[in-house]
């Protein structure tokens, strides 16, 4: 198989992985009697288009970046699970357009889902690791997390927070295109929240600036920026198949090398702007 070309290889994201969320009418759902606290609409339909966009890894290489000013200069801005703007303004800015969380955050008593004030603000978007090429009556009886009555309980305490739930074809999709792209088999592990987001967010935005996704010169093993914890499995994957989701984001890169050195910024193309 040849190895595509960045260009060729964000075509064939855009053909080939759709960012889809449950919806009120989509089976089985529809005939749950929770059903309707579903997004009638896709999200990509509810929200955007942006021009300019900003994804935060939650890298702890971002400490001591200085990029909040230009992170909160974009039109929108994605950050991930627990990650705290407050206190961090100076590395990591302090606007939060949408936060995409995977269902443990939701379910495990030390984050605080339902009271703590940090989900509050902005779009909510939450993912399970759903088995691969389940059915969703299969995943909804055994999803990894109790996602499904977390978000229940979650809608009913702020009714007009708009909250979506990926759909785990997405999942799959994205993770397809990976493993079709490597010449090794990758772990059957869905992609981390930082690529489904970055792909969520390229299909909202003319374009998306990545920062701390791909290591800069301040690469650390400090895990996240907000907590004092150390693992170099947090930068280099252990479930997820994050190196792999990497080395393609690397390969997609519009930037220069120099960039990612020095400001750990990477830029994609939105879809919207691609012509493939
Ligand atoms: O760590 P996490 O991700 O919340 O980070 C969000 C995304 O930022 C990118 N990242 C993070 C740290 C780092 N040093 N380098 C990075 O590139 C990754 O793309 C990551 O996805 C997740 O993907 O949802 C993850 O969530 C955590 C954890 O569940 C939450 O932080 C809540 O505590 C997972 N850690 C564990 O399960 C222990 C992590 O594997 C993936």
């Amino acid at each position: 198989r040849p190895k595509l070309t960045g260009p060729e290889l964000l075509c064939q994201l855009k053909k080939k992985v759709e960012v889809t969320t449950l919806t009120s009418d989509l089976e089985p759902f529809s005939a749950l009697p929770w059903a309707s606290q579903l997004p009638m609409k896709q999200l990509t339909s509810d929200l955007g288009p942006y021009k300019s966009c900003a994804v935060v890894s939650s890298a702890g290489s971002l400490r001591n970046s200085g990029l909040g000013k230009e992170i909160d200069s974009h039109d929108a801005v994605m950050r991930f699970n627990g990650a705290p703007t407050s206190g961090f303004e100076k590395d990591v800015g302090s606007k939060t357009t949408v936060r995409l969380i995977n269902s443990q955050v939701m379910a495990t008593d030390e984050h605080r889902f339902l009271s703590s004030s940090l989900y509050s603000s902005g779009v909510l978007v939450a993912w399970d690791p759903a088995p691969f090429s389940s059915d969703l009556t299969q995943w909804y009886n055994r999803t990894d997390y109790p996602i499904f009555t977390q978000y229940q309980r979650y809608r009913r305490l702020h009714p007009q927070q708009p909250f979506y739930i990926l759909h785990p074809r997405f999942e799959w999709q994205l993770w397809q295109l990976i493993q079709d792209n490597m010449a090794e088999p990758i772990q059957k592990n869905p992609p981390s929240s930082g690529i489904l987001g970055t792909v969520l967010m390229m299909s909202l935005c003319e374009v998306v600036h990545v920062y701390e996704f791909l290591p800069s010169r301040r690469k650390t093993e400090l895990c996240h920026y907000y907590q004092r914890f150390y693992d170099a499995a947090c930068t280099l994957g252990a479930y997820h198949p994050l190196l792999y989701e990497k080395n393609l984001v690397k390969r997609m890169n519009l930037g220069s090398d120099r960039e990612i050195y020095m400001d750990g910024r990477v830029t994609l193309p939105g879809f919207s702007a691609m012509n493939c």
